[in-house]
């Protein structure tokens, strides 16, 4: 593995807006002027690459339940590590959920529980959220909530007090720690969507997701079902994430502790995000998928630590296919809203719709992103292999649930920036000014309270809320943009830009969180706690 020099990316990445405002004073809005397109800073590969288009695309196997006796669905997960053949002929050693890479998939109906028993024979403490669920305090992954490994030291946890900018979590009084395992509760009593579970121990989310620990789960319904959307083998989950590769196989990652025990962070070059230059779709390097000629369900997650990709999919004669998005991070839309290019930030997801039934038999379909370049410009392709007959359809009216929160109705408006700042002497990523300390309390909300948040961030933030969607209201003053509509849960600010959402408080009472889903951001103090009373 190997740096690159200061691109020109890195330095507007984080020499340019960070350092700018931080070191020299220039005035956020001049650094920001600059318009970064990408915050983060690429590892280069030391293995060779495959060519793109030839590994065929996984699909992540649904996980059996251990028993669904009582009205409940009962999962259980080890966490373990694995040696995966993610590029042809290299072994990876990751760390997994079931020894692969996306984890299974859980296959939920709406408001059927789920208990998954998570058990850790990972050499380090884990903690699993489920993003996107509407989950008790208790089973929502609370950082500090630690599943501790078999012969975890106590000294090897002292040692860390006071040596880091980390360790927070022997500091927080109310964490719930477990030995071994634990058992995660999630109602799922919400609108029918993707949601992902992954990795979210304190300090070290950031690179746990990027050794393997992130997996899918699916909510359905009646009223889905019944919509005739493509189906079956026409419905695609498709998890995105790029990745680098050290020369020994191994996932390259710029950890300052590569065991990841006790020092948080990443070396300095790679403070404003870690990006890969292999591009995984489902684990699998720039995958192929034989399509029929017809229409498909793609549910696209971006699990990237950092990267963000602006998708669109071009025929090999060049032209581009409509991208039909149904769906939000929160479910259904109202109605269909039609993208040539679709920009998809860290833990967004889009229910989307494409067709491939205008296009040749025996040619190809390039799913690209037009924020890469070079190899990673290209995410995926569809080879359409075969005519088939298609009785999907996609209605004009896909739901009509959707919360329609109006501005009066809140009964406060909360401001929250998402800069680069100081943190315990170096560098850190903050909201309202502060690193992240879960003994602090940071927003109390009633339990049913409507509120307007306004978020401004400097370089890009994709903020996530636990527990609750939300909906876009406006940014910088401006409509939504056609990709903000429905109910979102990660809404991805742009450098420089102010966003408003409006949302209700409902469902649990609870310590829950609000955060930077650029993972590196987030592992480097931008959450902040959310407690609703
Ligand atoms: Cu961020």
């Amino acid at each position: 593995m190997r740096e690159r020099g200061m691109t020109r990316r890195q330095v507007l990445g984080i020499g340019g807006a960070l350092g700018l405002m931080a070191a020299t004073g220039l005035s956020a809005s001049a650094a920001l002027a600059r318009r970064p397109s990408i915050t983060g800073a690429e590892l280069r590969s030391a293995v060779p690459l495959p060519p793109p288009f030839q590994v065929p695309l996984p699909i992540p196997s649904v996980l059996a339940p251990v028993s669904t006796s009582g009205g409940v669905d009962r999962y259980a997960i080890s966490q373990r590590e694995a040696s995966v053949e993610i590029l042809p002929g290299v072994r990876t050693p990751l760390w997994t959920y079931e020894g692969t890479f996306p984890g299974p998939t859980i296959e939920s109906r709406r408001s059927r529980p789920v208990t998954v028993t998570h058990r850790n024979e990972l050499p380090v403490p884990t903690v699993v959220h489920l993003h996107g669920g509407r989950t008790p305090a208790a089973s929502d992954g609370y950082p500090t909530d630690l599943v501790l490994p078999e012969g975890w030291q106590e000294a090897a946890m002292h040692m860390g007090h006071g040596s880091g900018p980390g360790m927070h979590g022997m500091h927080d009084p109310l964490a719930v720690v477990t030995k071994l395992k634990r058992d995660y509760t999630f109602p799922l009593d919400q609108r029918p969507t993707l949601l992902w579970y992954h990795d979210h121990r304190m300090d070290f989310t950031a690179p746990a997701i990027w050794r393997g620990l992130a997996g899918l789960q699916i909510v359905r319904d009646d009223a889905e079902d019944a919509l005739g959307l493509p189906a079956g083998r026409r419905e695609l989950p498709l998890m995105i994430a790029d990745r680098a590769f050290a020369a020994d196989g191994s996932l390259a990652y710029p950890a300052l502790d590569p065991t990841l025990r006790e020092r948080p962070g990443v070396t300095d070059p790679y403070l404003a995000g870690v990006l890969g230059d292999v591009i995984l779709v489902n684990g699998a390097p720039w995958p192929v998928h034989e399509a029929d000629a017809a229409r498909y369900r793609l549910r696209i997650l971006n699990a990237s630590n950092a990267r963000h990709y602006e998708l669109e999919a071009v025929t090999d004669d060049g032209r581009r296919l409509d991208l039909v998005q149904i769906g939000a991070d929160q479910g259904l839309l109202a109605a269909p809203v039609t993208h040539r290019v679709l920009p998809i930030a860290p833990a967004e997801r889009y229910d989307v719709i494409i067709d491939f039934s205008g296009v040749a038999i025996g040619s190809r379909v390039r799913v690209v992103n037009r924020l890469g370049s070079g190899r990673t410009r290209d995410v995926m392709a569809f080879r359409v292999a075969r005519n088939a007959t298609d009785g999907s359809r996609i209605p004009r009216t896909l739901s009509d649930d959707l919360p329609a929160w109006r501005r009066s109705d809140a009964v406060r408006v909360r401001d929250f920036s998402f800069r680069a700042g100081r943190m315990r002497g170096g560098h850190g990523w903050l909201i309202g000014g502060l690193p992240f300390d879960p003994a602090r309390s940071d927003v109390t909300v009633g339990l049913g309270d409507v509120e307007v948040w306004r978020l401004v961030a400097d370089v890009h933030h994709p903020v996530h809320l636990h527990l609750v969607g939300f909906r876009v209201l406006s940014r910088s003053g401006r409509p939504p943009l056609p990709h903000d509509a429905g109910l979102k849960d990660t809404v991805s600010l742009r450098p420089g830009e102010s966003v408003e959402i409006i949302t209700r408080f409902d469902g649990y009472r609870g310590r829950y969180l609000f955060h930077c889903h650029n993972a590196e951001h987030e592992d480097m103090g931008m959450m902040a706690n959310l407690e609703i009373i």
